[in-house]
């Protein structure tokens, strides 16, 4: 092609017998990324999450994990759902089990709860935007019931690098919209935690425009967790992937259904 052509001095109407040079297509990706910064010796992951305009994970749950986060870039908006009826987090079978109905990791006391022992956490003061600050002093936990739960269901539906491989039992299942109980808009440097006791959320990049990037960690880590279908409720446990591990990205197998939707 001339210089000249390239200036636009010719109508596209009389280059129609010129060879157009395709556009190369750019990197379509439809999900935010994970992209993990370090495992520490297995104790905790630390990732970095990329969100490109609207993306959004699915309603989920945490695998008994904390989860803190803090957004880096951009704005995330948090939703907080509650349990469906008849799906339980462990957290809860374990306390039913010791039949000691203590409050454990409800709004204002966290951290070590293990076997419902939960003594001398931590004291993490959540509002109800679920932006938290941490106390300076340590607090006990006080008898009485985690009452993060009851409400409703829920199903999966859209994934991060989620592997959506393995299906939950198709039993009979009671489909009920998934209750809807809290949003935060997440702005630079605001941070936010969540288990399960407290609950189920999902995160959206509310913008059509920018990305958004946020700081995560997991302790203990997972390798799977749930994902809900707001509709229904119902729950599928999903193996969670990395877009790239220590810098590098990761390479994966691309199945035939994604073939289709890259095309
Ligand atoms: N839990 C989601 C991100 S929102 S906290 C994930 O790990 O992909
Ligand atoms: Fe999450």
């Amino acid at each position: 092609m001339e210089v000249e052509n390239a200036n636009c001095k010719i109508r596209v109407s009389q280059c129609t017998h010129m060879e157009i040079s395709p556009i190369e297509q750019p990197l379509k990706i439809d999900r935010y990324t994970r992209n993990l910064v370090d495992a520490g010796n297995g104790a905790f992951n630390i990732m970095i999450l990329c969100w490109g305009p609207g993306h959004a994970s699915a309603i989920h749950d945490h695998a008994d994990s904390h989860c803190f986060m803090k957004v880096l870039s951009g704005n995330l908006e948090e939703v907080r759902y509650n349990w469906p009826d008849n799906v339980e987090p462990e957290v809860m079978k374990v306390l039913k089990k010791n039949k000691t109905r203590r409050r454990c990791c409800s709004d204002t006391d966290v951290f070590q709860c293990q076997n419902g022992n939960c003594q001398n956490s931590r004291a993490i003061n959540q509002n109800s935007n679920g932006k938290i600050t941490e106390n300076k002093e340590y607090s006990s936990f006080e008898n009485g019931t985690a009452n993060a739960n009851g409400g409703d269901k829920m199903a999966a539906e859209r994934n991060g690098d989620y592997d959506n491989k393995c299906e939950e039992n198709d039993e009979e299942y009671e489909a009920q919209d998934m209750e809807e109980v809290g949003r935060t808009r997440l702005e630079v440097d605001d941070v936010c935690y969540i288990n399960d006791a407290l609950g189920l959320h999902r995160m959206e990049n509310p913008s059509h425009v920018d990305c958004a990037v946020s700081l995560h960690l997991y302790c203990p880590p997972f390798d799977s967790c749930r994902v809900f279908d707001a509709r229904t409720g119902k729950p599928t446990t999903v193996n969670v992937t990395f877009w790239s591990m220590y810098g590098k990205k990761v390479k994966r197998v691309m199945e035939a259904s994604e073939m289709a939707d890259s095309q």
